[in-house]
């Protein structure tokens, strides 16, 4: 097979960067490990930023998001039995959307189709060669026959635990990891949540987080040990926790929980995220806490950044931009870093904290939730930084 970049996996960076590249004529082939009825039923994030939603609609691939989308002005923070509103709109005149991932997936797998794209799921023993050569490969299985794509570049868009990052030499990477001391038990529940806009909630109990999916579609997370089997969480156990860290601020219904999976914490950078021509986009160069819901938006901004330098090399047969491309992303990428670090260090119990350090911490979500300096600065940060070329 041949194309002009080859694309491996099809999550929200592999999708968005071939429909962005079809947009401006430019040929691609996604290749996926997975099938399409997994990675369109797969729960994972949940919050778009201002641009992103720009984009999805300005691409046209916004329109279920536009209809069944939540549109939020801001976030709550609650502590010491108090919620604390911070309006993005009157801050910084944006907001953020609630649209679950599973669902920008299924918009841009059927606008891929629908646009004459190529799509190969439950592909397997994917390999890749001569990246850095002007003839790159992407070989692998596909319905029991071995194939080959030949391309001119291949963007690494298989996540975390993908194969396109462990294929450049360990010598070409600085790795950049910070774990933490817990994670996130997150389930999906049939109940209202218990209010129309998110609740971050910091307790002495540990960290809970209030989002949902719908107005009857609960999505509510729980502070949990970093080494906590689902079996450590049953139902009960859970809505104990939920109503007990909300502090009596709001009611919470309770309802069948038709999902429940825990999240690991950590931070991850890799730089370079480019290795001859090979660019890593999202999850297969940084990975971050998901409490500053930063993850399905990095991986749609790293694409716009690929995206366009591709674009000029095929139009102008420029390369400065692909050039530079990890450089351009990185600025941007450890800033999204820094308040996803930030916002778990705010809000969540650590096991090394003395009476001392959480008295600061109080203080920090006392300060950021009255001050209009402090204020501005988290809603410029959480409704999305802007995407420089
Ligand atoms: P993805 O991981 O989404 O996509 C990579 C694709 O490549 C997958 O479809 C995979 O099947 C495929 N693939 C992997 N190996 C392959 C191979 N060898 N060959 C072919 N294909 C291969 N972010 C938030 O902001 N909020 C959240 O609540 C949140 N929850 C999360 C929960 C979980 C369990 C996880 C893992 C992540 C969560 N995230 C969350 C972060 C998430 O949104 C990611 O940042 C986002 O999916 C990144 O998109 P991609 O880089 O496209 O990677
Ligand atoms: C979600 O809705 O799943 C969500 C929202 C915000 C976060 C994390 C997850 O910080």
């Amino acid at each position: 097979m041949r194309t002009q970049v080859g694309i491996v996996g099809a999550g929200p960076a592999g999708l968005m960067l071939s429909h962005l590249l079809h947009l401006e004529g430019i040929d691609s082939i996604i290749i996926e490990n997975r099938s399409r009825d997994y990675i369109e039923g797969r729960i994972r994030a949940g919050l778009i930023e201002q641009w992103a939603r720009d984009l999805l609609i300005d691409t046209g691939v916004g329109e279920r998001m536009q209809r069944e989308g939540l549109s939020h002005d801001g976030i709550h923070f609650c502590f010491d039995g108090a919620l604390h509103q911070i309006n993005f709109r009157e801050l910084v005149g944006k907001g953020v959307t609630i649209y679950g991932q599973q669902e920008v997936i299924k918009d841009l797998v059927a606008k891929r189709f629908a646009d004459g794209g190529q799509i190969l799921f439950e592909v397997d023993d994917v390999s890749l060669h001569d990246v850095t050569s002007a003839k790159p490969k992407i070989r692998f299985r596909h319905g029991g026959r071995n194939e080959e794509i030949d391309c001119d570049f291949i963007g690494g868009c298989d996540g975390f635990h993908g194969i396109s990052r462990p294929s450049i030499p360990s010598g070409v990477l600085s790795v950049y990891d910070r774990e933490y001391p817990f994670g996130w038990v997150g389930v999906l529940s049939q109940s209202p949540p218990p209010d129309k806009e998110l609740i971050y909630a910091y307790h002495e109990r540990g960290f809970a987080l209030y989002t949902m999916r719908s107005p009857v579609l609960a999505r509510l997370y729980l502070q949990c040990a970093p080494d906590d089997e689902v079996e450590a969480w049953p139902d009960e156990r859970i809505w104990r926790e939920l109503h007990a860290r909300i502090g009596g601020t709001r009611e919470l219904a309770e309802g069948t929980m038709l999902q429940k999976g825990i999240t690991a914490m950590r931070s991850f950078v890799v730089e370079p995220m480019q290795h001859g021509r090979l660019f890593l986009a999202g999850d297969s160069a940084h990975i971050q806490p998901p409490t500053g819901a930063k993850g399905m938006n990095l991986a749609f901004a790293d694409v716009v950044v690929l995206a366009r330098a591709m674009v000029q090399h095929y139009k102008s047969g420029r390369g400065d931009l692909l050039e530079r491309y990890s450089r351009t992303c990185l600025r941007r990428v450890w800033k999204a870093q820094r308040f996803s670090w930030w916002m778990t260090q705010m809000l969540h119990l650590h096991p090394t904290h003395n009476a001392f350090d959480r008295k600061c911490q109080l203080a920090e979500l006392d300060y950021f939730a009255s001050s209009e300096a402090g204020k501005r600065t988290l809603a410029e940060n959480y409704v999305g930084l802007p995407v420089e070329i």
